[in-house]
């Protein structure tokens, strides 16, 4: 009989082997004319079903709501020097990519996985940012350069309105603003940042929705999907900003020496 040659790649997300590409097993022409968005392209292509539609709202606001946060953030400062350097689009968008990380944008997997751990071992948020002192770790989606007690994020502050209206559970979210109540008590710039906001209501999505198994939620924040919708979203401001400077035609950048603390 025939003998199927083993394959190098397994592939789980879309087939465009047929008359129309399908995501999750949806044909193209299904996405169309039932007008799915982002938010439900997204669940097809990330987590391989169809999710409710006010998870998927809740995906697109994110998205919008990350979409850009002006030029002088890490991300947009990046893309526009590079654009300004004379390089092309694509190297204008990964050259404000690679500064998402840890300190900037990148901080949602982790907020959602400390969050999480900590509030699943039932860890007053003294108990939690003391024992995150100790080890020398800054908490994860708490702090922001500008944002503070009086001058609060409004990203946050829709995000918690949206889920308040329409998740049926809040408690991760409950608990990272408790955390908040206790880090704003040592400084006032402590507060809950966007990327503690997505990770905390991506946990009451996951655990709320009853789309997801435990197993498969334990997965999602082990792999780290979150940080996925900050680059997603903000790739869209980075791009804004290098057609910006093209547009301007903006000379090569040089940072001036006035700026520069120069020392031995
Ligand atoms: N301290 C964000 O720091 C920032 C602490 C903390 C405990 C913390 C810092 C941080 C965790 C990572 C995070 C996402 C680097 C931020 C984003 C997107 C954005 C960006 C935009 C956009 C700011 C002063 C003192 C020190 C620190 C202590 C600070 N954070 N302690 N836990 N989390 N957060 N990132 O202001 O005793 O003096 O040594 O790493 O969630 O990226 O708009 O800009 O949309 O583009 O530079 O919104 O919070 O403060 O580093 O001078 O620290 O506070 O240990 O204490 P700063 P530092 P001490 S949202």
């Amino acid at each position: 009989g025939k003998v199927r040659a083993p394959t190098h790649i397994i592939s789980t997300i879309s087939d465009d082997r047929g008359e129309e590409p399908c995501y999750a097993g949806v044909p193209m022409s299904t996405i169309v004319e039932q007008g799915y968005g982002v938010g439900d392209v997204i669940s097809l292509l990330w987590f391989k079903r169809s999710l409710p539609r006010y998870c998927t709202q809740f995906i697109e606001i994110c998205i919008m709501l990350c979409a850009d946060h002006g030029p002088c953030v890490s991300g947009a400062h990046n893309s526009i020097v590079t654009a300004r350097a004379g390089k092309d689009l694509v190297s204008s968008l990964v050259s404000g990519l690679l500064t998402i990380g840890p300190r900037f944008g990148g901080a949602i997997d982790d907020a959602a996985r400390y969050f999480k751990d900590a509030y699943d071992r039932n860890l007053t948020p003294y108990e939690f940012v003391e024992g995150m002192k100790k080890k020398g770790i800054r908490v994860p989606g708490i702090g922001h350069r500008i944002k503070s007690r009086d001058n609060r994020d409004k990203r946050v502050q829709l995000l918690q309105k949206y889920a308040h209206t329409h998740f049926p559970s809040v408690k991760y979210m409950e608990y990272a603003c408790q955390v908040e109540t206790y880090t704003l008590s040592k400084a006032n710039n402590l507060v809950l940042n966007v990327d503690g906001a997505i990770g905390s209501l991506f946990l009451d999505l996951l655990s709320g929705s009853g789309m997801f198994t435990k197993q498969e939620i334990d997965e999602i924040v082990e792999i780290g999907y979150l940080n996925g919708l900050f680059v997603l979203a903000r790739s869209i401001g980075l791009i804004g900003h290098t057609f910006d400077q093209k547009r301007l035609k903006q000379p090569l950048y040089r940072h001036p020496w006035e700026d520069v603390l120069y020392t031995k």
